[in-house]
């Protein structure tokens, strides 16, 4: 078999992120981390989801800043730009285009059950926008258009994901076989990490609280400030349990990083007061992230190369777009072009 050939075999990967905010410790340890691991065994597509990332406002200098910044992230983090395609959601028109298509395949009633529109739009109630609404359409698009076998995604994305393959078997049952239906893939590790200041809620990149989060581009001195201001509670005991959410997480970071088992780690670390186990969390963030951010320094020096990349990406992940999509025209009855 050539080597073609075999990655031509290989199942396809699609996952994104928003460049809604500089993405967090909670976003590297639930799925960048996870990715690096997938790249070679998967032929994957890993997106910047701008567009996504208007349904909510955005500073426009901020967003195009924070977008080539995510993608040099994404590298600096291990993702392999010649053999991953990583590229920017707005530069592959075929997204949107796609995802006009499948609204019209796609039920209010199903959108009205997203419980992420429903947070969302109490979160934002001053932009309650239709976008907001279809939001689970577009991604609908982004991963049907690349033949999708499988979406790294994490609880918080399922229902969405469910809502994909429910259009996608709506639209091969209406026009014969036209797109792959994705499975989620579930990584073992990667526990979802949760908020520094409110220990029960989601670390979140948009958290207007810059202290409830790690950013993968804080300095040493910040996040061990970050880490030392951790809200904790008042047992004193290093202990896995919903009751100390504060100390569970820091627990559920330190082992996402070291790959250490929780038993192990709170027994390790049983006889340490708060201060100091927050000091040991800090090491191995500090550790973890040091490599990640020099590689990030020197990309930035690298303007001509990371333009070449979003260039060539682009234009990998077009091609491919684009055969779904003429597909997609041609069987719902749009004239082919002349
Ligand atoms: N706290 C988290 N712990 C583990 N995984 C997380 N993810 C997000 N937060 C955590 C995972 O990161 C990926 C990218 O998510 P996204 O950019 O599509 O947006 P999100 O899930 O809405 O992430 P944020 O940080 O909370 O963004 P904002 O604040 O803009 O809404 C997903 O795979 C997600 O599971």
């Amino acid at each position: 078999m050539t080597t073609e050939t075999q990655a031509e075999k290989k199942k396809v990967i699609f996952s994104g992120m928003q460049p809604s905010g500089n993405i967090t410790l909670g976003n590297y340890l639930g799925a960048l981390k996870n990715w690096t691991k997938l790249k070679d065994e998967y032929n994957c597509l890993f997106c910047i989801v701008d567009l996504h990332a208007l349904t909510v406002r955005q500073d426009p200098t901020e967003l195009r800043k924070r977008s080539r910044q995510l993608l040099m992230q994404y590298i600096a983090a291990g993702l392999d730009p010649e053999k991953n395609i990583i590229y920017y959601q707005s530069h592959v028109s075929a997204h949107a285009e796609l995802a006009w298509i499948l609204n019209c395949y796609t039920y209010m009633g199903e959108l009205n059950r997203m419980t992420q529109f429903k947070e969302k739009s109490q979160r934002h109630s001053e932009n309650i926008n239709a976008g907001l609404f279809t939001y689970p359409v577009l991604m609908a698009a982004d991963i049907l258009l690349y033949q999708t076998d499988l979406v790294p995604v994490g609880n918080d994305q399922s229902q969405h994901l469910e809502l994909t393959r429910d259009v996608a078997n709506r639209f091969n049952n209406l026009y014969g076989q036209t797109f792959t239906v994705p499975e989620g893939y579930f990584p073992k590790v990667g526990a979802r990490i949760m908020s520094l200041q409110e220990p029960t809620k989601k670390m979140s990149k948009s958290d207007e609280n810059p202290n409830a989060y790690i950013a993968l581009l804080d300095p040493p001195d910040v996040i061990v400030r970050k880490l030392k201001r951790a809200v904790t509670d008042s047992e004193g005991k290093i202990a896995y349990n919903d009751n100390q959410p504060g100390i569970k997480n820091l627990i559920n970071i330190y082992c996402s990083i070291t790959e250490e088992s929780i038993e192990s780690t709170v027994e390790r670390f049983s006889g340490l007061g708060y201060g100091d186990f927050k000091m040991k969390v800090a090491e191995v963030v500090v550790e973890e992230l040091r490599p990640l951010q020099e590689k990030f320094r020197e990309l930035e020096k690298d303007k001509k190369y990371i333009d070449s990349i979003i260039k060539n990406n682009a234009e990998k992940a077009s091609y491919i777009a684009a055969k779904t999509l003429r597909k997609v025209k041609r069987k719902v009855g749009l004239p082919n072009t002349i």
